[in-house]
């Protein structure tokens, strides 16, 4: 049995029980195959396989918090503190109850190879809780962050592992994070990212995810000799990569003509309502249903549906498997040309194949949304120098950021004879740096 093979299958037998996990691992490994055969002996003696598929550590623990009703909640916390070989531990944190460890997992081992990609010197973690922020008061949610972030605040830092936001984390959460960690370290510095503007946060940071996903998008259309005037897009998810996707899609020319949340999802004829979606999803924090009401031209769909509309190009930015090989399936029909993922890992393994034998252009999240965190890792620097940049400045090194990924996946993929295949491009380009490193650190 080949080197892949052996620790595909040591993989599943440890983590049986870890299905978003091991779907990332499988994705990752298979396309590592011509690098692994050309590297065989070395990787197997120095067992860089089955080091790279075990985090670091993993750190699981109790959050306790009183409700409105003086009742006390139990949720379970999670850091997954996967590999630093290039840099502090680096991620989101996600708050959702869906969260188990087979999800963290997965999306801290998908964030090593993310994180080398953005060629900034920054490690794959990731953490969150299965805490479920929706219809909670302020109160409560700051009752969770402080109590959640009093016992993360022993294994972080601002040199160690930097936490951001994810599902069900963003501004006010990571406010409230930042101020219990102040609070218990007495230590004012970049230990999370996605921060307060009046705090240390970025200029641009809340943008970076849905705009690199767009100028990685943009600078595919241009390498296939298209633009993105006059394209029609759809995009799933009405949360942050989603709003600002939409915003710099309609900047660009493009029509957007779909979102999703949770329950139900959009078709507005006339182009989404940016402005409105943020009112209705950033500030009310409301349910689609009242972005419906508010606009003529849309119409409100109960259960998932957006990739049944006919587009140039999709955008999956809500979460994980939510483009199935069904889907799939119409958006071929439908003569989609490109599918660039703003979530992690939302098409499944056999719509990404499907995707690909049909002549479908695709990025993978790992370098389609790695505009987030590599703006992260623009936060980290302004605040080691006690400096901020202008919008334009982040914004254009983002950009940067993005049209290098683009073309150090597509190298890649067409130096190990894949062409266009920009899945395989992505796990190479991102492996061999932090392959690099680890050789290096000796057995660690
Ligand atoms: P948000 O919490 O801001 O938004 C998530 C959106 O997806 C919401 O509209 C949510 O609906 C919708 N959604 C639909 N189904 C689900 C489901 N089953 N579980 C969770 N959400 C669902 O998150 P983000 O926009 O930050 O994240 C979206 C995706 O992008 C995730 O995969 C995340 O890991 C990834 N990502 C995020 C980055 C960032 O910087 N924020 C960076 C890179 C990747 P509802 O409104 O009903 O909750
Ligand atoms: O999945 C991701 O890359 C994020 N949620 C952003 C992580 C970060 O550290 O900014």
């Amino acid at each position: 049995m080949g080197y892949v093979d052996e620790v595909l299958d040591l993989v599943a037998k440890k983590n049986a029980d870890q299905p978003e996990f091991l779907q990332a691992v499988t994705e990752v490994l298979n396309s590592l195959r011509p690098v692994v055969e050309a590297n065989e002996e070395v990787y197997r003696k120095n067992a860089i396989l089955e080091r790279i598929t075990e985090p670091d550590r993993v750190i699981m623990f109790r959050v306790p918090w009183v409700d409105d009703k003086g009742k006390v909640q139990v949720n379970r916390g999670f850091r997954v503190q996967f590999n630093n070989s290039i840099g502090p531990y680096k991620g989101g944190l996600r708050l959702h109850p869906s969260v188990n460890l087979g999800i963290i997992k997965f999306l801290g081992f998908e964030q090593i190879f993310k994180n080398s990609l953005t060629s900034l010197p920054i490690g794959g973690g990731k953490g969150g809780s299965d805490f479920d922020p929706k219809g909670k008061s302020d109160r409560e949610i700051m009752a969770f962050c402080q109590s959640f972030m009093t016992e993360l605040c022993k294994y972080i830092g601002a040199d160690v592992d930097v936490p951001a936001g994810d599902i069900g984390t963003g501004a006010r959460e990571i406010g409230y994070m930042f101020g219990q960690y102040k609070r218990i370290r007495g230590m004012f510095e970049g230990v999370l990212t996605g921060k307060g503007l009046s705090y240390g946060g970025s200029l641009a940071r809340t943008e970076a995810t849905g705009y690199g996903l767009l100028y990685i998008t943009e600078e595919l259309m241009k390498c296939h000799g298209e633009s993105m005037e006059g394209k029609t897009c759809v995009v799933s998810g009405a949360g942050n990569v989603a709003i600002y996707a939409i915003q710099k899609a309609q900047q660009m020319g493009a029509k957007v003509v779909t979102c999703s949340d949770s329950t139900g999802w959009i078709y507005d004829s006339e182009g989404i309502d940016v402005e409105l979606l943020r009112e209705v999803k950033e500030v009310k924090r409301a349910r689609l249903t009242e972005y419906a009401a508010a606009r003529k031209s849309a119409e409100y769909h109960e259960g998932r549906g957006v990739w049944s509309v006919k587009c140039d190009i999709a955008l999956p930015c809500a979460t994980q498997n939510e483009l199935l090989l069904d889907d799939a399936k119409q958006l071929v029909a439908n003569g989609c040309k490109a599918v660039c993922e703003g979530a992690n890992m939302p098409t499944t393994l056999d719509a990404t194949e499907y995707l690909q034998n049909n002549g479908v252009l695709f990025i993978c999240g790992k370098a389609s949304n790695a505009g987030g965190v590599a703006t992260s890792a623009l936060e980290m620097s302004q605040n080691s120098e006690r400096l901020s940049w202008t919008f334009e400045e982040v914004d254009a090194k983002l950009k940067n950021i993005m049209v290098n990924i683009y073309h150090n996946i597509d190298d890649a993929a067409k130096q190990y004879g894949m062409e266009g295949n920009y899945v395989a491009g992505a796990n190479i380009a991102g492996f061999q740096k932090v392959v690099d490193a680890m050789l290096a650190h000796g057995v660690c």
